[in-house]
Formats: structure tokens, C-alpha cells, sequence
């Protein structure tokens, strides 16, 4: 049975139990939206809305212009009756969903709620490929694309028995089960298919693929979310017979326009692209020697009569790097490239930046570029599925770390603090068009992320979009409340503490003090201490019998720390100053380097790794206590996670722990067992 995540119909229905619904959008006229709201509520509810607005108990009304924004919605009470109000069918969805949640987590409604999204794009990017699989996915297969009912993938090249233009799996329930979940928490953006495009996935943009595309689209429309599409750059050359993708081509820039009208034609309300280029081996503008700004507004200009966006990667870096060179640094590339495009970029185009200067790690800082881009649109990046963080099968819950670094300082303001979200209008062309992005963590496994708790991930990352001040135990809570509303409250305390902690645990035993990268080459689940060592990827520890760490100072490093604003340069540039979560980042040190919590580096490291599985043990501890208090099938999920969980911990706490112990030669002032 497929789990319904956070909007379990029992609880849904016995907390609206006596409502009775009315929906009144003639000042808006009836659409896709309002429909979809009357069949949510005849379905999930399982009751019609009245006709006679007298009959009800709760009032949703769309009425152009009672609030300053067309997402946002107002909730009021008087004399028994609730009235959801908002300009558009919209944001009756996002009103209707978070009227429920309220009801749902048992709050009462005293005085009147205005609710407006923090952020404008609130976007899931799905690395969902034509075979079915999904890159970095750890939760089965896509679920727009693959064989009907089959959750195994096998390496077929499409399916050539069912002619290559059914690459669709053509569950159309689960896609709109995702919808409601979605929108439920906020979301209003959706890319269907990876930013790497092969294969069949670069004629998504054309007939007959597009078809099948609009009706996904239609789902997602229905739920408020726009549906983008990741598009190849050397289409033109690939699928539209021209001999060049240059940008600056009035022939390549014709192809896309009719390819762009083409797609309006069939999808009104169609969002955009996504872009990713010359990255990876991603063709790019770069072959035409044309920069990144030429390519992201070829693609703007085709977009914007039509109202569309172009969402334009910024994670371009060279992956063939010599590693003996050491003035080469990864994480230097993206402001490289862009800092010096500020400004050129169409009003309809955005930057797209992940969070972090490098990939998604434990423990990154900010990116430079956030701070350092003031005339640009830009979204930031995330990434739900736990790529470097435990693919799902260690726990991880990963708002905290969200919810920190969007709480950095950006640098923007030469005297104050400025942090992401308030940086993020302050540096728009179009104030519409910023917010986050994030990989989807989703797919075909019957709990729809492989790890039930991994759903507080997808969640969470709705409810910070729409919500910036919730804190990252507020949004455990909540999540855990709706999920597991049938439990104690001592078993729903457990499971949010798990939660609360994982991240941090997780970090405990990985890679230490922001270093990054000593997973397994392969696939990025394990410990690899050297896997990334003498590699193209750009991505070293470079740790001796002295210390460890990567010099990105100024003076004596690769010059990094200079991207920052001058007063976060010189808090970092100083390994005195410099946090600890992130020091071996920033600086090479000595195995004695003290940190600002008085212990020595290589103590840190005994301490967090013995630590890190003393912690697991602890979650399966508490874990096993939970047996029969909740619903059988996550209990069992999450206790074989645990295991593996275990295991993984103590292989990273005893890899690493020997590793430094025979670089440095000292011991654990602890006397505790380390592996010669
Ligand atoms: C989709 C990392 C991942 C890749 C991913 C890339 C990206 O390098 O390992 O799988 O490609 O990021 O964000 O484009």
C-alpha cells in the first residue's frame, strides 16, 4: 500500500469531521484550481461542497485583490464559521492545505491568520531520467518515467519495444498523489527531468513527447505548480538539424523560439527551463566562445513573451583537475564565472546557486557568490536527496543545516549582517524571481522516499520556503505530529529528538570539520578517505603527518577566502577566528590546532567519531522501543535503516580514526580502542 506521507485520510478526516465546505470563486471565475479544491475535498474528505454558502461551516472565497500578494491567504473566524480568503484559486490551495494542517495539528484559530509565502519560487528539480532511474535517487525509480508498476531498474535503453516515445510510466494517481503533497506544504515549481539531458529526455521539448508532458503538466497546474522542463544546450545540433548551438546564432535562436511557442501551445502555463551547461561534461555556450550570460538569455528572450523563466545553473567548474597543482580550487569556480556576469542576465532569467561553493557536503560555508551578485535573479540550491548525506538509509534530517546557512551572513551590507533571504531580494531584477530550489528525494518505493523519515525532508523544505521564520523544531514537530498523529506523545518525542540530532550525528562520523568529500568515489555513501585524493574531481583533504585541511587563505593559500565581502574575509581568513564546523575548509592545521571548543583537532576527531556510533546506538535503543506503537511497516523500515546506519558509522569512525591516527602518530587521550 502506498503511504499518504503527511495527509493520512483518517486523521484528515476525523479533524475537519463536522466542516462543512463551501468554495465561492465567482468574482474569479471556476478553473483547473477550483475544480481540483471540490474534488479534494468530495475525495480526501469524502464530502461534496454545498451550494448554499448558509449550510457551511468553512467558507473558501477568491477575491481579486484583498491581499498584496496572489499566493497568500487570509484565515478568519467569526460566530463558527472560517473563512479562507485570497486573490486567486491559488492560493485557495495553499489556504485550504494550511487550514487543515492547522486543524490537523489540533490548534485552534483565535484571531485572524495572513499568510504569504517567503519566497517566490518555491521549486523541487527532479533528476528523473527517460530510462526510469533517477541520478542520486535512493528511493526506487522515477516516477514519471519507466515501466507501469515496475520499481526495478534495469540498465535498458528505453524501451525500444514500446517505440521510444513511451519513456512514460503513465501513473497518473501517484503523480497527482505527489501533486496534493506538494502543494500541500507550499511548493509551486516542479522540473520533471534531470539537468544531465541524453538521451531520449532531450526531445521532452518536442512532439510526441511534449503530449504526454502537458498532461503531467496538467496535474501539477491543477496543484498551483508550474511544470519546467531541463533542456540540453546542443539541442539544435542533437535533435534540430543545425550545425551550431552558438547563442549568438540567429538560427539556433529561431529554433528555440518555435521550440518555446511550440511547447506554450501546448502547456499555458509552462514555467521554464533549467539549464545546465558546460558542467561535467554538459555542453555549454563555452564552446562557442560565448560566456554564460549569452547562453541563459538566448534561452530568456525565447522564453518571455510567454512569461517563462530560464533557471540557469551556476555549478560550472573544470572536473578535470590536476591534483598535483595546487593552485587549482574547486571551490573558487562559480564565482569566478559569474561575479563577472552580474548584471547581463534578463530580468526572466535566473541564477541558480547551490548553497554551498562546493556539492552539497556535511558541512560547507556559504557560497561567495550569494553576497556578491547585486544585480542579478538568483534561487538557491538544495538538495532533499541525501546524496553526501546518507542516501537515505542513515538518518538525516537536514533543515538544520538549511536553516544555518540561510541564517549566514551574505556580506552584502559593508557595516550589517545580511542574511540569504533578506540578500536575496536586495540583489533581483525582478523580485519575482528568486527563491530556493531543491533535488527531489522521492520515487517509486511504497513510502515514497525509502526511509519514511526522510519525508520530514521533503516536507520541511516546503514549509521553509513558505514559512522563513520556522525554526528547524518547529518544522520536526509539525511533521512528526501529522505523520505519526496516532501515537503517544513519548513515542512522538522520540522519533522528533531523532530527527533533531541526525544531522548532526551524521556529521559526527563523516568527514571532519567541513573537509568534505572522503566518501566512496562510486556512489558517495561510505568512507573513501583518499578516494577523491589524487583525482579529477578537485576535491582534496590533503592531509600529511603534520596536519590536514585545505588552504584557501589568502596569503598563503589558493586565494579563496578573497571572494568574500573584506569582514567575513577576515574572519575567516584567520584560523583563530574562523568557525570550527568549517575550519579544515578554510585552512590547513596541525593535528594540535586548538579549537574554539579547547580541544585539539585530532581529539575532535576520536571524540565525534567514537561519539557518532554511540549515537546511532542510542536512536536503535530508543528506536526498539517504539515497536507497536506505531504502524508496522515504518517500524520495520526504520529499524533496518538503523542497522545499516550502524554499520556504516562504525566503518567511518574506524577508518578514519586509524587514518589520522597513523598520519599524526597521536593517541586518543582516552586510551580508546583505534585500529594500528
Ligand atoms: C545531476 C553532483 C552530482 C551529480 C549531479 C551534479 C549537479 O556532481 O554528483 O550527480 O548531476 O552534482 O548538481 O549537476
Amino acid at each position: 500500500m502506498i503511504d499518504h506521507m503527511w495527509l493520512e485520510p483518517n486523521v484528515v478526516r476525523d479533524a475537519v469531521r463536522d466542516e462543512v465546505f463551501f468554495l465561492d470563486v465567482s468574482a474569479v471565475g471556476e478553473d483547473a484550481r477550483s475544480l481540483r479544491i471540490r474534488a479534494d475535498i468530495a475525495e480526501l474528505l469524502e464530502r461534496p461542497c454545498v451550494t448554499d454558502e448558509r449550510d457551511s461551516t468553512v467558507r473558501l472565497m477568491a477575491r481579486p485583490s484583498v491581499l498584496e500578494s496572489d499566493e497568500g491567504f487570509a484565515i478568519d473566524v467569526a460566530d463558527g464559521v472560517t473563512e479562507i480568503t485570497g486573490n486567486t484559486t491559488r492560493a485557495l490551495i495553499y489556504g485550504f492545505y494550511d487550514w487543515m494542517r492547522r486543524r490537523m495539528l489540533g490548534g485552534t484559530i483565535d484571531e485572524r491568520i495572513v499568510s504569504i509565502p517567503s519566497q517566490p519560487i518555491r521549486m523541487i528539480d527532479h533528476w528523473d531520467q527517460t530510462d526510469g532511474s533517477v541520478e542520486r535517487g535512493y528511493a526506487g525509480e522515477s516516477i514519471f518515467f519507466g515501466r507501469w508498476n515496475s520499481n526495478e531498474h534495469h540498465e535498458y535503453l528505453e524501451f525500444p519495444e514500446r517505440g521510444d516515445s513511451d519513456v512514460f510510466r503513465g501513473d497518473m494517481a501517484r503523480i497527482e498523489a505527489y501533486a496534493r503533497f506538494l502543494a500541500s506544504v507550499g511548493i509551486n515549481a516542479v522540473s520533471l527531468n534531470n539537468v544531465n539531458v541524453r538521451g531520449v529526455a532531450i526531445r521532452l521539448i518536442t512532439h510526441p513527447w511534449l503530449d504526454r508532458v502537458a498532461q503531467i503538466a496538467r496535474i501539477f497546474s491543477e496543484y498551483a505548480i508550474d511544470t519546467y522542463l531541463s533542456v540540453n544546450f546542443a539541442a539544435p545540433k542533437i535533435i534540430g538539424g543545425l550545425d551550431t548551438c552558438d547563442p549568438l546564432d540567429p538560427a539556433v535562436n529561431a529554433w528555440w523560439r518555435r521550440t518555446v511557442d511550440d511547447i506554450y501551445a501546448m502547456i499555458p502555463d509552462f514555467g521554464g527551463f533549467v539549464v545546465k551547461a558546460d558542467s561535467e561534461g554538459e555542453p555549454g555556450p563555452f564552446s562557442y566562445g560565448r560566456d554564460h550570460a549569452d547562453g541563459a538569455n538566448m534561452f530568456a528572450r525565447a522564453l518571455e513573451p510567454h512569461g517563462g523563466r530560464v533557471i540557469w545553473r551556476a555549478f560550472v567548474y573544470d572536473c578535470h583537475m590536476d591534483w598535483r597543482d595546487r593552485t587549482l580550487d574547486r571551490a573558487r569556480a562559480a564565482y569566478d564565472t559569474f561575479r563577472p556576469l552580474d548584471g547581463r542576465f534578463e530580468a526572466n532569467a535566473i541564477l541558480q546557486v547551490k548553497f554551498g561553493p562546493i556539492d552539497f557536503q556535511p558541512s560547507e560555508p556559504l557560497s561567495p557568490l550569494i553576497g556578491a551578485m547585486r544585480h542579478t535573479n538568483l534561487i538557491v540550491e538544495f538538495q532533499i536527496t541525501a546524496e553526501y548525506l546518507g542516501h537515505q538509509i542513515d538518518v538525516n534530517y537536514m533543515l538544520p543545516q538549511w536553516l544555518a546557512s540561510l541564517d549566514t551572513d551574505t556580506g552584502y551590507d559593508a557595516d550589517t549582517a545580511v542574511t540569504v533571504p533578506a540578500y536575496l531580494p536586495l540583489a533581483a531584477v525582478d523580485r519575482r524571481n528568486i527563491g530556493y530550489a531543491a533535488v527531489a528525494n522521492i520515487g517509486m518505493d511504497d513510502n515514497w522516499t525509502g526511509h519514511k523519515l526522510a519525508q520530514a525532508n521533503l516536507y520541511g523544505y516546503g514549509r521553509m520556503c513558505w514559512d522563513g521564520s520556522l525554526t528547524a523544531d518547529a518544522i520536526a514537530r509539525e511533521w512528526t505530529s501529522l505523520t505519526f498523529a496516532r501515537t503517544d506523545d513519548e513515542a512522538r518525542e522520540t522519533i522528533e529528538w531523532m530527527l533533531d540530532t541526525s544531522n548532526a550525528t551524521y556529521e559526527s562520523y563523516v568527514a571532519p570539520l567541513g573537509v568534505g568529500f572522503m566518501v566512496k568515489r562510486e556512489n558517495h555513501y561510505g568512507v573513501g578517505v583518499n578516494d577523491f585524493e589524487y583525482d579529477r574531481w578537485g576535491t582534496y583533504h590533503y592531509s600529511d603527518r603534520d596536519g590536514t585541511g585545505v588552504d584557501r587563505t589568502v596569503a598563503t593559500g589558493t586565494g579563496y577566502i578573497g571572494q568574500y565581502a573584506p569582514r567575513i574575509a577576515a574572519a575567516l581568513e584567520d584560523a583563530g577566528t574562523c568557525p570550527d564546523d568549517v575550519l579544515l575548509f578554510f585552512h590547513h592545521v596541525p593535528y594540535t590546532h586548538v579549537l574554539h571548543s579547547g580541544k585539539t583537532v585530532i581529539q575532535h576527531i576520536y571524540d565525534t567519531h567514537f561519539a557518532g556510533v554511540e549515537a546511532v546506538d542510542d536512536y536503535i535503543r530508543r528506536w526498539d522501543g517504539l515497536r507497536g506503537r506505531i504502524d508496522d511497516a515504518t517500524f520495520e523500515n526504520v529499524a533496518e535503516r538503523l542497522q545499516r546506519q550502524r554499520r556504516n558509522a562504525i566503518e567511518w569512525r574506524d577508518q578514519i580514526n586509524t587514518y589520522f591516527h597513523r598520519m599524526s602518530g597521536i593517541p586518543d587521550s582516552h586510551g580508546r580502542s583505534i585500529h594500528r
